[in-house]
């Protein structure tokens, strides 16, 4: 007899000589298996119950838009540098993978003693209910999903429990195995069916897509940039919708329907108005070049982007409601909750600030406000450019905070003078190297861009037709680049005649500042 002996705890039985039996490791396996399955047939069990109920708070951009809402700014600055436009993407993958950790986690409890798995999983549906359920667009229905996500997470891992449970006494129970295995495949394909329909439900994306596509907009007559302008310089004149830079907070972009959309003009005015989409269109409509710069933009970043919108003047629909003396700002209220605070003489003064449908002779892109949004010259996004805007509110500083205030930025946010370097960035050949980029100081105007080498005198560089005070301002400089390692650095000045700020500082709480040096390589 040359049997090896039991070891302590081996529940097999020594006796028998199956190859390839799946023991501890192989009940682990399935275990953890059977908790990522009923996770990931929970979660398309909520989307389909999103779909239906018309919400966008799948358990998943519930947990998202919680955390958002909760990161500290250095956090999110992070998340910006590291992911630039794509943390969205990032932070739900991230999300979903620990939801699936821990639901293999909860698998493996389950097998063991079911309450204990059950207990992951009640944990995690609880946090998403509860995440959705605080979301300000929520509404009375956007827990559902996780609701029905986490009962039906439940379910499963019960069945998977008792299916495996089988096995932890004999592993080589056939019965059990076949039956777990049953069971996933059954889970898997009605996980694959489920989530189809959910795409198929999820059809208002589609729907709001077709009725994008279908309006007809009093559009700019010519797309045409100001003459004067480089339509195609180191930074093209314009941003093309699909480069144009897309920072906010929603996970899921809120899907409007022109039809359905309804504008509240309310607070401490003399007339309270309530505007359709076809009211809007009514409205004397202007066409306006304004860059939209971004306030997390660091020093030499592409968080800002320049084109033409085309809107109604604010301050004309501001006048019809007529605001009280005393009022000194608005709220305005995106449907998905998100709020900005924009000083109302901003608004009311001649730099045309506009409820904009348009950019770039399209209808505002669904991820840059579809199918109403706020733009005001001079004024970062965060307190200004409100996206599938809902509601504005007349009222004062003084009555409210609105969405980033408490989250360390500053109230107001007028734009920063800045300057940056496009070309070229890194490498460059001897002899005659165009050196060139943008500077911008909204609604106060570029008078003068200078750059230098490696430290040395600044130079003056040539300058773009100034087009408008409201825009960026191209420039552009021919350097008889030497060999070797050169730092280039820009430096812009105001209309006024006034320098850019030198000092570094980083964008929390009112935008960055300092100047954007690049490393040269010419050889
Ligand atoms: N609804 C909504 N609107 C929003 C935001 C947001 O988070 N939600 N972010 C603002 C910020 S911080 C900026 S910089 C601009 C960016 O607009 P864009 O994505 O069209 O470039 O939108 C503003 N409008
Ligand atoms: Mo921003």
């Amino acid at each position: 007899m040359n049997q090896p002996l039991a070891q302590p705890g081996e529940l097999s039985d020594p006796g028998s000589s199956t190859p390839a039996r799946p023991g501890r490791s192989g009940l682990l396996l399935r275990s953890a298996a059977g908790g990522v399955l009923a996770a990931l047939a929970g979660l398309a069990a909520g989307s389909v119950a999103a779909a239906l109920l018309g919400t966008r708070q799948t358990p998943v951009v519930a947990i998202g838009s919680a955390f958002i809402d909760q990161v500290p700014p250095w956090l999110k600055d992070l998340a910006i540098s590291l992911f630039g436009t794509h943390d969205k993407t990032a932070l739900k993958t991230g999300i979903l993978l620990v939801l699936l950790a821990l639901a293999a986690l909860g698998g493996v409890l389950a097998v063991l003693r079911y309450w204990a798995g059950a207990a992951v999983v009640i944990l995690l549906a609880g946090l998403a209910v509860l995440a959705a359920a605080t979301r300000p667009d929520a509404g009375q229905t956007g827990f559902i999903p996780s609701f029905v996500a986490g009962i039906t997470a439940l379910l499963l891992l019960r069945l998977f429990a008792t299916r495996l449970s089988g096995l932890v006494t004999n592993p080589d129970d056939g019965v059990s195995r076949r039956g777990f295995l049953q069971l996933s495949a059954g889970v898997a394909l009605g996980t694959v069916a489920v989530g189809a329909l959910g795409r198929v439900v999820g059809g208002r994306r589609s729907a709001v897509s077709d009725a994008r596509a279908a309006l007809q907009l009093p559009l700019p007559p010519s797309l045409d940039p100001p003459a004067g302008v480089q339509a195609d310089g180191a930074t093209p004149w314009a941003t093309p919708n699909d480069d144009f830079y897309r920072i906010d907070t929603a996970l899921s972009v809120p899907l409007i329907l022109p039809g359905g959309w309804k504008l509240r003009i309310h607070g401490m005015v003399d007339r309270e108005l309530e505007l359709s989409f076809d009211d809007l269109l009514k409205r004397k409509v202007i066409h306006k070049w304004v860059t939209l710069a971004c306030v997390s933009n660091e020093v030499g970043g592409d968080l800002i982007g320049n084109a033409l919108w085309s809107g109604v003047l604010l301050k004309d629909l501001l006048a019809d409601a007529g605001p009280a003396a005393d009022a000194d700002a608005i709220k305005s209220t995106s449907k998905d909750g998100f709020t900005a605070g924009t000083p109302l003489s901003t608004l009311t003064d001649d730099r045309e600030s506009m409820l904009a449908f348009a950019m770039n002779g399209q209808p505002l892109p669904v991820e840059h406000g579809f199918p109403v949004r706020i733009v005001v010259p001079g004024l970062y996004g965060y307190v200004s450019a409100t996206k599938w805007l809902t509601d504005i509110e007349v009222t004062r500083f003084d009555q409210f905070e609105a969405y980033w205030t408490p989250r360390g930025w500053s109230e107001r946010g007028p734009i920063k003078l800045s300057s940056r370097i496009d070309v070229p960035r890194s490498k460059a050949s001897t002899g005659q190297v165009t050196v060139a980029g943008v500077a911008w100081d909204q609604h106060v105007g570029i008078s003068k861009v200078e750059v230098r080498v490696d430290g040395g005198p600044w130079q003056q560089a040539e300058l773009a037709t100034d087009a408008s005070i409201d825009t960026w301002r191209q420039w552009h400089w021919s350097w008889d680049a030497p060999r070797g390692n050169h730092v280039l650095q820009v430096r812009a000045f105001d209309a006024k005649g006034n320098p850019q700020i030198e000092s570094q500082a980083p964008p929390a709480p009112d935008g960055s500042t300092g100047l954007h040096s690049v490393d040269v390589k010419v050889g």
